[in-house]
């Protein structure tokens, strides 16, 4: 049995990760810790907590003790780190508590794998530690780190802290950078989600600048195979870059969705510009496609149309999101503009 602790496994892409996990192999012990912020939801998770292959513990990556206890009860061999503050316009409200989970709380994460020699740690990254693209060209693991938001600055800064690890005590980390992904369970503060289900309530779609920024997009269970196999056959010390090769320009994507639930254009609301709004992601896979044998399987038409019917399935679990703090989130800041 291997003893895998998951951070922020009550999140989107951590929860598919678990819901994947426990359906698809049998010699996985899981613990999940887990703050429960705002983003994490412990009804996105299937296993029951009876499960003996799954343990669930509420609390703070930042909490070294915890950490250190959790490391030493459940004898743990590998890390994966999903844990983080997520949400770019989120980081340009106030940047202190993206600094303090993702860099500190990896930091604590990090300094007990070490301690307690785990045989894998990897940090799930992000494509946004690259910075911004102009029309051409594609973000390989050799591009210089050049972030622009406070939150890709402190997904760069951790990544950062992992490679000295392998530098200074040749730790057995590894590092994966993912573009934007989307699915089920994705929070409704990232575009799609919030445009499926403002067009679902006949609400504006508030659409950053002229539209033209591009996303490179990937179904999250794309993702979360490509973890897998990073974390099973990548090389110690290395960053692979994860991505499927869908770029699309956000005006692109809203119409897909108004198209696909019969809603008019006209609910597309033009807004003021995201602060220091990267212009394109895109990523180059050739890295982990020729080294691990990693290919994304979900091809973009399909994908967006399962999320969305997902979105329309599952009705009861975004409403009692946004009728509590998500609500007031964006009144306040949103809603306004
Ligand atoms: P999310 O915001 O949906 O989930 C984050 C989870 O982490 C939540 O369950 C939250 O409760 C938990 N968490 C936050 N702070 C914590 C803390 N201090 N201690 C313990 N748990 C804490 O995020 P997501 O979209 O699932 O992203 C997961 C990871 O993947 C992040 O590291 C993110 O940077 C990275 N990533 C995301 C994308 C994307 O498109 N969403 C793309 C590439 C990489
Ligand atoms: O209301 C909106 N209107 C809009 O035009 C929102 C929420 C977003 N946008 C634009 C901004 C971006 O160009 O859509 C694009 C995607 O925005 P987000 O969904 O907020 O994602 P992004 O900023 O690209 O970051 C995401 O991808 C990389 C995740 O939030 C990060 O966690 C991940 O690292």
């Amino acid at each position: 049995m291997k003893n895998v602790l998951v951070t922020g496994g009550a999140g989107f892409i951590g929860s598919n990760f678990i819901n994947h996990i426990l359906d698809n192999s049998d010699d996985v012990f899981i613990v999940n810790l887990d703050k429960l912020t705002y983003a994490g939801n412990l009804e996105n998770l299937k296993v029951s907590q009876n499960n003996k292959r799954y343990k669930f513990i509420k609390g703070d990556i930042c909490n070294y003790e915890l950490v250190e206890n959790i490391f030493s009860d459940y004898k743990i061999k590998y890390v994966i780190n999903f844990a983080a503050e997520s949400h770019v316009d989120r980081s340009i409200l106030g940047s202190q508590v993206f600094y303090h989970t993702n860099v500190i709380g990896t930091n604590v994460v990090l300094e007990l794998s070490r301690r307690f020699e785990v045989e894998r740690f990897l940090q799930v990254s992000t494509d946004e530690v690259y910075g911004s693209l102009g029309a051409t060209g594609l973000f390989t693991e050799s591009t210089p780190i050049s972030p622009n938001s406070p939150y890709s600055s402190s997904k760069a800064a951790a990544d950062m802290m992992v490679s000295a690890f392998y530098h200074t005590y040749g730790m057995p980390v590894l590092i994966t950078r993912c573009s934007n992904n989307y699915g089920p369970l994705q929070f409704p503060e990232k575009l799609i989600p919030l445009m499926i289900i403002n067009a679902l309530n006949d609400k504006p779609l508030p659409v950053y600048g002229d539209g033209m920024n591009v996303r490179d997009w990937i179904y999250v269970l794309d993702h979360n195979i490509a973890i897998q196999t990073v974390l099973e056959k990548g090389t110690p010390g290395n960053v692979y870059n994860v991505g499927a090769k869908t770029e699309k320009p956000n005006i692109e994507i809203v119409k897909l969705i108004l198209n696909y639930l019969n809603k008019s254009e006209d609910l597309i609301k033009y807004v003021s510009d995201r602060p220091g709004h990267d212009k394109r992601y895109a990523i180059d896979n050739t890295k982990i496609e020729t080294e691990l044998g990693w290919q994304p399987s979900f091809k973009f038409e399909d994908a967006i149309g399962k999320t969305i019917d997902w979105y329309l399935a599952n009705k009861s679990w975004w409403e009692k999101i946004i009728s509590g703090e998500y609500r007031n989130y964006y009144d306040t800041q949103y809603g306004k503009r």
